[in-house]
């Protein structure tokens, strides 16, 4: 906490500096990539919200790789920018360059993933409960099967990110106790759709046709991914396959009213305006945010009129 302390104080300097000079402050965003239709409505996002707040945002696609992420904070804090967003790839590896922000006395917000690194090298974190979104669709899963057999296989999300290794532990949460519901194969789709489908024909290529009964996905891209191989297997998913996953964009709603998908955990991907109003209250007096500032989780089911929250989904920037 001192260490904490001793960052809020010297960012506190600068804060109160900048805030006599109401200057338009400059922001750059080391985004991950394009990777899949929830991080592109993220990207959207911040730029609107940017934009509406005055804040000059310089804007660093890394194509999904933690080198270019690096690179591009490190070229952020030769710029003097006046803070980093940083929605980091992994969870490993950022010791380093968030010091060295920190020497910069430039304050660094997380979005969306998590890093193993001390929370004093960073201002704070806007995210969901990634655990608690992985244990919402294992209950559903629970709900949905009762006591029948089911082997479910698992599209795993980027190897070592906070959100792969979180849903994964909160979905076995989720079954826990329920030794009638295993899972049987486990593998990452890399967050993509490309990979979801390619991953999937494997998993239905390898198991004893018919056998498998449910798909968890990390994310709905996969799931969308995976729903073609299914089909292309001559299977029906949402019927045959019970489908659920995690982000809730738009076209997992349309799959769902296609009686293709059975569920969803929604991921806010507007985590900048929270981002923005805690630098915003940061460079105007100094207020220190919380640790983590948690968006919410919300399960959407076929129940849920999945065309009418397509259509309401549909033009925001997915
Ligand atoms: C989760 C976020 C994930 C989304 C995916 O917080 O990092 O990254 O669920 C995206 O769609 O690739």
């Amino acid at each position: 906490m001192i260490r904490k302390l001793t960052l809020g104080a010297s960012l506190l300097a600068t804060a109160c500096l900048m805030s006599s000079a109401a200057l338009a402050q400059t922001v750059g965003f080391s985004q991950i990539g394009s990777e899949s239709g929830w991080r592109a409505a993220e990207t959207t996002l911040t730029r609107m919200e940017a934009e509406e707040r005055g804040i000059d945002l310089k804007f660093a696609d890394a194509q999904q790789k933690q080198e270019n992420q690096i690179r591009a904070v490190r070229s952020f804090i030769a710029q003097g920018v006046d803070a980093i967003l940083l929605a980091p790839v992994v969870a490993t590896g950022w010791d380093d360059v968030l010091e060295e922000a920190k020497e910069a006395e430039i304050p660094v917000v997380l979005l969306d993933r998590m890093v193993d690194s001390s929370k004093d090298l960073y201002l704070t974190a806007v995210g969901s409960d990634l655990v608690h979104e992985g244990r919402v669709a294992g209950e559903w899963l629970v709900g949905e099967v009762g006591d029948a057999d089911c082997n479910v296989v698992e599209l795993q999300g980027t190897t070592g990110s906070s959100p792969a290794i979180d849903r994964k532990k909160g979905f076995e949460e989720g079954i826990a106790g329920h030794d009638n519901i295993k899972i049987v194969r486990s593998q990452t789709g890399d967050f993509t759709r490309a990979k979801g489908k390619e991953v999937m024909e494997s998993f239905l290529k390898a198991e004893a046709p018919g056998s498998i009964c449910a798909l968890y996905a990390h994310n709905d891209d996969m799931a969308v991914g995976a729903i073609q191989a299914i089909k292309e297997a001559g299977l029906k998913p949402g019927e045959d396959i019970k489908v659920v996953s995690i982000d809730a964009v738009p076209d997992i709603f349309q799959a769902m009213a296609a009686g293709e998908a059975n569920a969803t955990v929604e991921l806010t991907p507007n985590m900048a305006g929270p981002a923005f109003d805690a630098l915003a209250a940061f460079w105007n007096d100094g207020t220190v945010p919380p640790d983590f500032i948690q968006t919410e989780s919300k399960l959407y089911t076929q129940a849920d009129d999945p065309q009418a929250i397509y259509e309401q989904k549909k033009d925001l920037g997915y």
